[in-house]
């Protein structure tokens, strides 16, 4: 197996796919997919323009619809949700379709749409992807950052080097073996360095404090929880995403 990371949708390869890619948008779009997944939402659908996402879900019957969309960090006016998985408890999203578009998350997600498989991985659900990736075997494997509008985010690229190493102690497998771009390794380090401290991570984290400008500091806490969520989310169809298994 080859694991590449790239830190933004605009960093990866545009002459291939790989075998399977993983999304990574911890603050806060694949945070907020894998859990409305979790809490029994039918599927997730996502765009990343919104005027497609209301005309998409448009035709879809209207008591089993949410609309979630997020620009800036806040609420798109028309929308039922933001993009805080907090709001996705049970009781709203249970046998609904989400649909969602955020300003880079669900970008990334459809960047790398035509790959193989595709799915949606954050620190919640990190578990869970490295399961899949090791029950599965893909011989390539890109982990794709969302970033912030084209630019680096440090919790998504900590994110791609929890699975990353990860990855390296269910195999003991050194990294160097399966790194297929140094960007494994930086993000290896990156994660490793703060493992136990990835709170005050987001607090440095341009993202993170936009998000605590907005007053969510209890999505931050929830997000930098590692493997609290038995959910894997992933594409079945273009830009329709379901609960594995
Ligand atoms: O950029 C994104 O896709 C969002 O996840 C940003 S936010 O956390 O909802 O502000």
């Amino acid at each position: 197996m080859k694991l590449f990371v790239y830190h933004t949708p605009e960093l990866t390869p545009t002459d291939s796919v790989p075998d399977c890619a993983i999304a990574i948008d911890v603050l806060r779009a694949t945070s907020t997919i894998a859990t409305a997944l979790a809490a029994g939402a039918e599927a997730v659908q996502v765009f990343s323009d919104m005027d497609k996402l209301m005309y998409v879900s448009e035709q879809w019957p209207h008591e089993k619809r949410l609309r979630a969309g997020e620009r800036g960090g806040a609420k798109v006016a028309g929308c039922d949700l933001g993009n805080s998985p907090l709001d996705c408890t049970p009781e709203l999203v249970q046998g609904k379709r989400l649909f969602i578009s955020t300003t880079n998350g669900t970008r990334s997600l459809q960047r790398v749409q035509n790959a193989a498989s595709v799915l949606a991985g954050a620190f919640i659900n990190r578990k869970a992807v490295v399961e899949y990736i090791l029950a599965k075997q893909p011989e390539t494997v890109w982990i794709v950052g969302s970033g912030w509008e084209g630019s680096f985010s440090l919790e998504d690229t900590a994110c791609a080097g929890a699975i990353a190493h990860s990855l390296q102690s269910a195999t003991g497998t050194p990294l160097d073996e399966f790194a297929g771009n140094d960007e494994v390794i930086a993000a290896s380090a990156l994660y490793l360095q703060w493992k136990d401290e990835l709170l005050q991570l987001m607090h440095h984290a341009s993202h993170g404090k936009r998000l605590l400008r907005l007053n969510c500091h209890e999505d931050l806490k929830y997000c930098v929880q590692t493997d609290i969520l038995d959910v894997l989310p992933i594409q079945k169809e273009l830009g329709v995403f379901v609960k594995n298994g």
